[in-house]
């Protein structure tokens, strides 16, 4: 339970994808496998603490859609891959939105991330315009609006998440006028040049504005939408065959950059196994220096820039080799659709180029491990590093980075951050980069290998003070707080 406007409420989450991805086995039994991506870092402590409800797809695509797809589960009951123990300890209901084959396809992987992502992400270029796709999200998003009324009470705080339902308070806020509905994009809001290439954008603007508040990670994303606000409400031609639902609430917006759970990670960290996990890292990197870099695959993650930029470091200085050994772990995302394929065997290539070029006897300079890892060995992983590169050619915050400082707690290690990552707002002892630019990536790791202890240390301390103060309980709070001033 929540306690907002001196009651306490029920929070239901509402995100594309839930925590747990579902699959049926041979026997016809559901296990369940956990998810990772950035949301779910940020949102599930939170759903751990106040339980409630979070709704999303479950990751099966159905023939059809019945009556029995939709469902509500705890999660204490299901049956993890995992193991018992990952469900065992939370005590929160997970509710299931079906999708059939095509509507996975045209709501997910076309409009959300053949469209909006792309577009929102600056990479205009490879974002499509496609009316089917469009019709699909429209009718995803009155599914997921059908399901939240189905199950809500009066008094609930639901609480949608992301560009994937863009379109989803408003097709709530017609059937349930004086719910409290949030609303928070977890990706950057984009400059109006950007964001009027969409055809739809009256429409997306005006379900947004049916939310109590609109909440972003970064000042300039808060900008740019204030600004397609003003345009939306000066130029209004109505929402293009949808009756006007904006105005029927006083929307609030704000501003509350997403973190992480600092004490745990920081527990976790030194942890007998995790410490003991850490040395064999070390070990077998059997190289001076550790340097790693952690990413779902996407093109916005700048993998392939950041790749480049250590082939040029490489080239540009020899005595490097064997002085360090990087890491890169990938995790696997968005498998169907066509330009993460490329981006797949485009990486490969380029990793099996440096490799071929720069490999000594026994000594490789990249180790790519294209999959997931548990909790413990990613805090390990971040532990062990004495660099974590982060460049992002676009990214609404990114967490990675504020997890690799809270693994820390030897106060020691180089963040290598990009200019165009949310988190640069906060972050500031780390060594920024233009991600676009192969000789300011090499430049950083150049000068990450070759940082005094000192310096690394005073830096990092730094950025720990400030990551354990803006922590995920204090994003929470800021965001009630926000909740309390709507109407
Ligand atoms: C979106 C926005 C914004 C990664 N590999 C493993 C694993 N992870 C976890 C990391 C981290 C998360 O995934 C990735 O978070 P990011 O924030 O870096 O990126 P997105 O997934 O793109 O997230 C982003 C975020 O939403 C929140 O608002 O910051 O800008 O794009 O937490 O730890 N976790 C485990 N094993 C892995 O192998 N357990």
């Amino acid at each position: 339970m929540i306690r907002l406007k001196g009651k306490d409420r029920r929070l239901i989450v509402v995100s594309n994808r839930l925590p747990f991805h579902r699959f049926v086995d041979d026997s016809g039994k559901d296990v369940w496998k956990k998810a990772a991506g950035g949301l779910i870092t940020g949102l599930e402590p939170i759903l751990k603490k106040c339980k409630g409800i979070w709704l999303g797809w479950d990751g099966i695509r159905t023939e059809g859609i019945r009556k029995e797809d939709f469902r509500l589960v705890d999660i204490a009951e299901i049956e993890s891959e995992e193991g018992e123990k990952a469900c065992k300890a939370c005590s929160y209901q997970i509710g299931c939105v079906p999708l059939t084959e095509k509507e996975f396809d045209e709501y997910y992987n076309r409009f959300s991330n053949g469209t909006l992502w792309a577009l929102f992400h600056y990479f205009f270029e490879k974002s499509f315009i496609d009316y089917s796709a469009w019709r699909t999200y429209c009718e995803v998003n009155r599914r997921f609006a059908e399901y939240i009324h189905e199950i809500a009470e009066d008094d609930d705080i639901i609480w949608i998440q992301d560009f994937h339902l863009f379109m989803t308070p408003y097709y709530l806020r017609k059937l349930r006028p004086n719910q409290e509905i949030h609303f928070f994009l977890h990706i950057p809001f984009p400059d109006i040049d950007i964001f009027s290439i969409l055809p739809w954008q009256d429409q997306i603007l005006g379900s947004i504005l049916c939310c109590n508040t609109i909440g972003f990670h970064h000042k300039q994303y808060l900008r740019n939408f204030n600004e397609a606000v003003r345009l939306y409400r000066k130029e209004k031609t109505g929402t293009k065959g949808m009756e006007t639902l904006e105005g029927s609430v006083n929307t609030h917006f704000y501003v509350n950059p997403i973190s992480i759970d600092f004490n745990a990670i920081d527990r976790t960290s030194r942890k007998h196994e995790v410490l003991e996990r850490k040395k064999e890292i070390i070990r077998q990197a059997s190289s001076p220096k550790l340097i790693l870099g952690v990413d779902r695959i996407d093109y916005s993650k700048g993998i392939k820039e950041r790749l480049l930029g250590m082939e040029m470091l490489l080239d540009e200085h020899p005595e490097l080799k064997e002085q360090f050994f990087y890491y890169q772990l990938v995790v696997p995302s968005r498998e169907d659709v066509e330009t993460y394929i490329a981006l797949k065997k485009e990486i490969d290539e380029i990793i099996g180029r440096i490799n071929g070029k720069f490999a000594t006897g026994l000594w490789a300079p990249v180790h790519y491990n294209y999959g997931t890892v548990t909790f413990e060995e990613l805090v390990a992983l971040y532990s062990a590093a004495d660099v974590a590169l982060v460049t992002p050619l676009r990214d609404g915050m990114n967490l990675v980075c504020k997890e690799y400082v809270a693994a820390h707690s030897d106060n020691d290690g180089v963040l290598v951050l990009s200019r165009f990552a949310g988190a640069i707002a906060e972050i500031k002892n780390c060594l920024p980069v233009n991600p676009y630019s192969i000789e300011d990536i090499a430049r950083a790791i150049y000068h990450a290998l070759h940082m005094p202890k000192t310096e690394r240390k005073k830096r990092m301390r730094k950025m720990r003070k400030n990551i354990k103060h803006h922590n995920i309980d204090t994003w929470l709070q800021n965001c009630l707080r926000n909740f309390e001033l709507a109407q």
